[in-house]
């Protein structure tokens, strides 16, 4: 008999903002660099990282139109208008934690203003205020794919050093307003992603004559300090703030025991944690500053910025958790599968998603240790959940049955690792409702518990019906937990 799951431990649910309010023009908000990617013209889930980017051109289009059609970011799921009616249904469901971020666009328009929109301050601590009566902890991403496209177009994005400046600026703006309201903050979505998406993740655009892996360290070194900024004035705001990073983490398993291989899959590991390193433990690790010597990557440093790394630490390792990957010294010889952000060899041990995803509930234990043991600060699962289409049955009923398996035996893994010892702060399913995926940007690849009525193509009355996931989590949440059996 396991141990449960610990008293206060926080069940909830996530989503971003730009993947689900919508109102792109709405009360003074400027355009974000989200609401300027088009819907992809074809699907290609294997090389999915080129359905998150968009060059020059496409920008000066979609700044020139006026609109949501072909643009499903502009859209969401009509969550900003919404946002009373879906407050009300999270209190229905009971959860302890919302996982939201703040559009950034709504609080600076364009990033650089000297004063906030009162309007889009206004909107947040109404629903956080709401939330907070309805008993629910918001935990706040600060910068979820989402940054003022005045910023990437005009200087450049995170490359440019000066964005550390703005983001500080807004970071401590919503710091001091929410003060009391909201206690839980991560500074970035994913920060990983900033050398694997470049543009979503750090407004980078590509440049013929620039190769985009140097500037994506540069940028990622930018982000780094703008978190390590944002936790000091968190903590000298409220000493209560919590503050985290995230991490995409992707546990790699080697392909076969050949020590090739298996050191190939740690290299990888290793890489993938090179983010925490610097952001729980301070500093960049060996690993990255080998590679950047290999590959001539020099990065711009100012007196004080490890200093800063090392002092402004995290308190609390957030991360998503959909799949794990597969290594081989040799991949040539393997077959692909789909992934989340980049494609990997296929695990014949593990059956994939609609979208070609591993499912591997075992894997996020494996994960949760690993990390627990590598860093021994509070872990929390801010992501995991299932992206498949749902149908509507004659009646009206959703029956997800797909998404509640994967959520019990997820959860399952999740209580084993509890019990292992890992000290877990919560679990946020992604997510509570429909949205606009982040990488493919269709409404129909859904993760919710609650359906939203709208197609790829921005059709639907937008009308939210709980699916029979609904049920099955408020009752989990309900008894702690205990319900899983
Ligand atoms: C993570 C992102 C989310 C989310 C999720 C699912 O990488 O933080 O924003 O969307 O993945 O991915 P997708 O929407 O591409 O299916």
């Amino acid at each position: 008999m396991t141990a449960g799951f610990p008293d206060g431990f926080l069940w909830g649910v996530a989503h971003a903002a730009n993947q689900c309010e919508g109102s792109y023009d709405v009360d003074g908000k400027g355009l974000s660099q989200a609401d300027v990617i088009p819907s992809p013209q074809a699907m290609d889930y294997v090389n999915i990282g080129d359905l998150m980017k968009v060059s020059r051109e496409q920008i000066a289009t979609a700044v020139a139109y006026h609109g949501t059609e072909g643009y499903p970011k502009r859209r969401g799921t009509d969550a900003y208008a919404r946002w009373e009616e879906d407050a009300a249904l999270f209190a229905e469901l009971g959860i302890k934690a919302l996982r939201m971020s703040i559009a950034w666009t709504r609080i600076f328009p364009n990033g650089v203003e000297a004063e906030p929109n009162e309007a889009g301050l206004a909107h947040y601590e109404r629903l956080f205020t709401r939330l907070r009566e309805s008993g629910i902890e918001p935990v706040v991403t600060i910068s979820h794919y989402e940054m003022p496209l005045h910023l990437v177009t005009e200087l450049g994005g995170w490359e440019n050093r000066e964005v550390i400046g703005h983001y500080v600026r807004y970071a401590e703006t919503i710091l001091r307003r929410y003060r009391g309201l909201v206690r839980h903050w991560l500074t970035f979505n994913e920060i990983n992603t900033t050398l694997i998406e470049p543009y979503t993740s750090a407004g980078l655009l590509e440049d013929p004559e620039r190769p985009m892996e140097p500037r994506s360290y540069q940028a990622l070194h930018h982000q780094y300090l703008a978190s390590s900024h944002a936790t000091r004035i968190a903590h000298e705001v409220d000493p209560a703030n919590r503050v985290g990073c995230m991490l995409a983490r992707m546990t790699h398993y080697p392909a076969t025991s050949d020590p090739d291989d298996v050191l190939e899959a740690q290299r990888l590991n290793e890489m993938n944690l090179q983010h925490t390193d610097v952001q729980v433990r301070g500093a960049y690790p060996g690993i990255v500053r080998r590679y950047w010597r290999e590959h001539g990557i020099e990065i711009a440093m100012e007196p004080g910025d490890e200093e800063l790394l090392a002092e402004h630490t995290v308190d609390f390792l957030s991360f998503s958790y959909y799949m794990t990957l597969v290594a081989a010294a040799d991949p040539s010889t393997y077959g692909q599968t789909g992934g989340n952000l980049f494609s990997t060899i296929k695990n014949p041990n593990l059956p994939v998603t609609e979208w070609g995803w591993h499912l591997d509930p075992v894997g996020l234990r494996v994960t949760l240790n690993d990390l627990w043991n590598r860093y021994q600060v509070p872990l929390f699962i801010v992501e995991n959940g299932l992206g498949a289409t749902d149908q509507v049955l004659p009646d009206g009923s959703i029956q997800d049955d797909h998404r509640i398996d994967y959520m019990q035996r997820h959860l399952e893994a999740v209580r084993e690792a509890i019990a292992d010892g890992v000290d877990l702060l919560g679990y946020t399913c992604w997510g509570g409702i429909d949205i606009v995926s982040a990488s493919t940007s269709q409404v129909t690849k859904r993760y919710g518990l609650i359906y939203v009525d709208a197609d790829d193509a921005g059709h639907g009355t937008y009308d939210r019906t709980r699916k029979k996931s609904f049920g099955w989590y408020k009752e989990l949440i309900a008894s702690n937990g205990a319900s899983l059996g």
